[in-house]
């Protein structure tokens, strides 16, 4: 590889130097060798959650006083439990020439917070209801604003999300978090016009991108993930088939 460019910024105009913080030093050193050391590729897709949104303002409404606010997040959470446990090889992580198949579904959420990236999760997913998980991600999330979450908190994920949904964008290629195989990146939801056989329709579309390891898994699994995933946030009832 070429040697890094050195260039005398101030030779060009004005400048100021400001030193990484530690998060940026920390999660930057893994970001690096995640992105040059995997053979990531991304999957994009559109989820229909028009109802599956009108349920959660529903349940917000319901749960109006008890302080706890149901997020889309939380049921990504669920729903990427119920892929997970149908594809089991995107739950793993590589040991050599080995698959270690986790059978515990611990989800970690990318957080922005003023210091930087941080990924808390949230443990035994699959374990837990859609109020109990809201109200854990506000919890880790409150403390990873203030600088205040421990290594406990941070450790064990076998799967993340990166939402941007409530900033914006269309789609991205999140970079997989090792030893993880596979990250689903969700983008903000749109009301679109859909083809119903006879006419369009308004349905609301979540945008969805998968970026996952191409040693474990191949294009046609990450297809079939991202389908069912839509699957099931089009339609929750699915997870009990
Ligand atoms: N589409 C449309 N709107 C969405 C949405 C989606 N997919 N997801 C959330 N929203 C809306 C919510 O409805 C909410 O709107 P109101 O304030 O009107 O109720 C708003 O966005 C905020 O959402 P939220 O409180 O539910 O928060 P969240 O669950 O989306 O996110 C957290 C929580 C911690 C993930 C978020 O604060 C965060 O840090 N996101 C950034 C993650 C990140 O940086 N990823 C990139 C990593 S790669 O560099």
């Amino acid at each position: 590889l070429l040697p890094w460019p050195k260039v005398d910024f101030a030779k060009f105009g004005p400048i100021e130097r400001k030193e990484l913080g530690r998060i940026k030093k920390i999660s930057g050193a893994n970001l690096m060798r995640n992105a040059v050391m995997i053979p990531a590729v991304t999957n994009h897709d559109d989820a229909d959650i028009t109802e599956l949104e009108a349920f959660r303002v529903q349940l917000n409404k319901e749960h109006e006083k008890s302080g706890i606010k149901v997020t889309m997040l939380a049921f990504l959470i669920k729903a990427c439990v119920a892929a997970l446990k149908k594809f089991p090889e995107f739950n793993s992580s590589l040991d050599g020439d080995a698959l270690i198949v986790k059978h515990y579904w611990h989800i970690g959420f990318a957080a922005d917070t003023p210091n930087g990236l941080v990924v808390p999760v949230i443990k035994h997913a699959d374990q837990k209801g859609i109020l109990q998980i809201s109200q854990e991600m506000a919890e880790l999330a409150k403390k990873a604003r203030e600088g205040k979450l421990g290594p406990a908190d941070m450790s064990g994920a076998t799967f993340t999300i990166s939402s941007l949904g409530g900033i914006g964008g269309r789609y991205f290629t999140p970079i997989i978090n090792a030893p993880e195989v596979a990250i689903l990146g969700v983008c903000k939801s749109q009301m679109e016009p859909k083809w119903d056989g006879k006419q369009f329709v308004p349905r609301l579309m979540l945008p969805l991108s998968l970026t996952w390891d191409h040693r474990v898994i191949d294009g046609a699994a990450a297809a079939r993930f991202n389908a069912y995933l839509g699957q099931i946030l089009a339609d929750f009832r699915r997870v009990l088939l």
